[in-house]
């Protein structure tokens, strides 16, 4: 990234706000915010996500003195966290720092999606002087009451671990506390630092090991896991292996391959799981998702006398509302902690080490491979649209397609874009994120910036729908200030389509904006973004050619469509999941 960020102008430090003295009179002392630094330094971050606000302000001075991490600001608490999210997507783990309650509320949004989505978001809030606790002092960014628990209180419910410093020397075992639970289970964690205390002495932090916990299975019930599911597979005559989400986030994407090169059957990924199993390794057969599946895999699936789903998450969405729900007595799910074979649960048991343990006993059994093989149409190619004939969402993927190489992330945001991205085709080291349990529309612009900050050198492509944008537009303006040179296709078919599709109303019609034009709103007079306009064939390819050799900056494709021009995909998901929050109250 070549950019400014510290060297963007601020007051000498003399000028700032004074800055309480730090009471390094004992051997092996440092500041508390010093000490979260290191920590997250220690935990692989380069980057940590911050809007300022009275309350932090000294902890974001304490984080600044460690060279080897930046400070990225974002415009808002919201992108702030997504920031978060879509770094921690691509580099493992991230860290937020918001001010209180008036900024920690909205991060709370992103918080929310880290715990959904399985990522390791650590949000550190600053807080109230703790000489204001108990001494009947009214503060501002409170709900004007003397309760200063409830954003702790609150976090608790969204987090694997919620801690606040009330005490110095209490800091270094409550700020290891939450990040090892976050690292540990890889959901996010919410750390609340006084105002007052960020600078003040507390212990250095030891070695990184102290941090990380490598859990082990329980030998006894890994081995009577993989006997079942072993015995499982080997009786079913048609076995399939299914991808799911929650792979990446528990380390078995390498075991999972090993399981399948061992079996040698047919294996297909979850949408949300999308590139966590290569594209063109011979047993992919595509996106599982029910009646919307990839052409000939859900077949395979459906009729598979056995599934071992590893790493899977069947809600509403993903299992098209429950018409695609794998049958229990078919079923090996393999969770981050637990096994479950046709009904029976095997817990204490990692989902690596079971993945690792089964492929060294399964017997190969390539039928459902066969099968689809035999039945496999070759896709037709989509033929390319006159140049000037008005732009379609086929053609806009036809061109999306081609921009997509081995080091290209693809980002695709609720809506149309999910089914358009689901359909792409990804060369091997070519990654694709998806926000599916949360499905917040506007989580993409951010995670985008976010991913953008962690993974320096891929091609960053995002599709978003104009309704989606419309949430967290203004973190295009970051992507412009760290120059990063992301590809935003952003596709205007004037309204919320998806919703159409699912309840339509007029709710589903929204103001248009001119989204091209408003790259130079936020160029403002040093930026260079570019927003470019394709109404057809010709344009669209001529804004992708500019966008591919533009890097000092991103580039914004506004692609008009029809407002009725959407996958046959998201018609099909959305009337069944229509139907299924449309199921009358069962009475019992
Ligand atoms: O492709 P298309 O037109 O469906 O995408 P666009 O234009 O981004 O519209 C998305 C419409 C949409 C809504 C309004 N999808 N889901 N929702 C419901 C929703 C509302 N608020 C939040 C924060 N997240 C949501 N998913
Ligand atoms: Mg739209």
């Amino acid at each position: 990234m070549s950019t400014t960020l510290q060297e963007e102008k601020t007051k000498p430090a003399a000028q700032r706000q004074t800055i309480p003295p730090r009471e390094d009179n004992f051997t092996g002392a440092t500041t508390i915010g010093s000490y979260l630094a290191t920590r997250l330094e220690q935990i692989g971050l380069k980057h940590h996500f911050a809007v300022a606000g009275d309350y932090n302000l000294v902890l974001l001075d304490e984080l600044l003195l460690n060279k080897n991490m930046k400070q990225v600001y974002c415009c808002n608490e919201l992108n702030c966290s997504f920031s978060a999210e879509g770094y921690a997507r691509a580099n493992g783990a991230a860290a937020c720092v918001v001010t209180y309650s008036v900024g920690a509320l909205s991060a709370f949004d992103g918080l929310g999606g880290a715990y959904a989505e399985n990522l390791p978001v650590i949000l550190i809030s600053g807080s109230p002087n703790t000489n204001d606790l108990g001494a009947n002092h009214l503060l501002h960014h409170t709900l004007g009451t003397l309760n200063f628990h409830y954003q702790l209180e609150m976090a608790r419910h969204i987090t694997c671990e919620a801690v606040a410093i009330t005490h110095p020397e209490e800091a270094p075992y409550l700020i290891d506390k939450a990040i090892r639970a976050a690292l540990r289970y890889k959901k996010p964690a919410y750390i609340e630092i006084p105002c007052n205390l960020s600078a003040a002495a507390c212990s250095k932090p030891g070695p990184l090991t102290s941090l990380f916990e490598t859990p082990k299975s329980d030998p006894a019930s890994l081995t009577a896991a993989v006997r079942a599911a072993a015995d499982r597979l080997e009786t079913a005559v048609r076995p399939v292996l299914l991808a799911g989400p929650k792979l990446r986030a528990y380390g078995g994407i390498t075991s999972f391959r090993a399981l399948a090169d061992a079996i040698g059957c047919a294996v297909a990924a979850m949408p949300n799981a999308k590139s966590f199993f290569p594209e063109d390794h011979e047993q992919f057969i595509g996106i599982y998702l029910g009646s919307v599946s990839s052409p000939g895999c859900g077949e395979v699936v459906d009729s598979a006398h056995a599934i071992l789903a590893a790493g899977p998450l069947f809600n509403d969405y993903t299992t098209v509302g429950w018409t695609a729900q794998p049958s229990e007595d078919k079923l090996i799910q393999v969770d981050p902690e637990r096994v479950r074979v046709g009904g029976m649960t095997f817990d204490n048991i990692y989902l690596a080490e079971f993945l690792d343990a089964l492929a060294a006993t399964v017997k190969r059994n390539p039928a459902t491979l066969l099968e689809f093989r035999r039945s496999k149409n070759e896709p037709i190619k989509p033929s390319i649209a006159r140049p000037d004939a008005p732009l379609t969402r086929a053609e806009i993927c036809r061109q999306i397609q081609d921009v997509i190489d081995s080091d290209t992330t693809l980002l695709v945001e609720t809506g149309d874009s999910w089914f358009n991205g689901l359909n792409m085709k990804l060369p091997e080291g070519a990654k694709f994120e998806i926000e599916m349990q949360w499905g917040h529309i506007g989580w993409s612009v951010p995670a985008t910036f976010g991913y953008a900050v962690g993974a320096p050198g891929r091609r960053i492509v995002l599709m978003v729908g104009d309704g989606s944008f419309q949430l967290t537009a203004q973190e295009v303006c970051q992507m412009i200030r760290l120059k990063l040179p992301v590809i935003i296709f952003l596709i205007n078919n004037r309204g919320y389509t998806i919703e159409v599709e699912i309840h339509d109303g007029p709710y589903n019609n929204i103001k248009n904006w001119d989204y091209a034009g408003i790259m130079s709103v936020f160029n403002a007079a040093d930026g260079e973004g570019r927003g470019l306009r394709a109404t057809n064939g010709r344009e669209l390819a001529d804004a992708v050619q500019q966008a591919l050799s533009h890097s000092a900056g991103p580039t914004l494709i506004e692609c008009t469509i029809d407002r009725d021009d959407c996958t046959r995909e998201l018609m099909e998901w959305g009337s069944k999941v229509a139907a299924a929050n449309a199921r009358p109250q069962q009475r019992t």
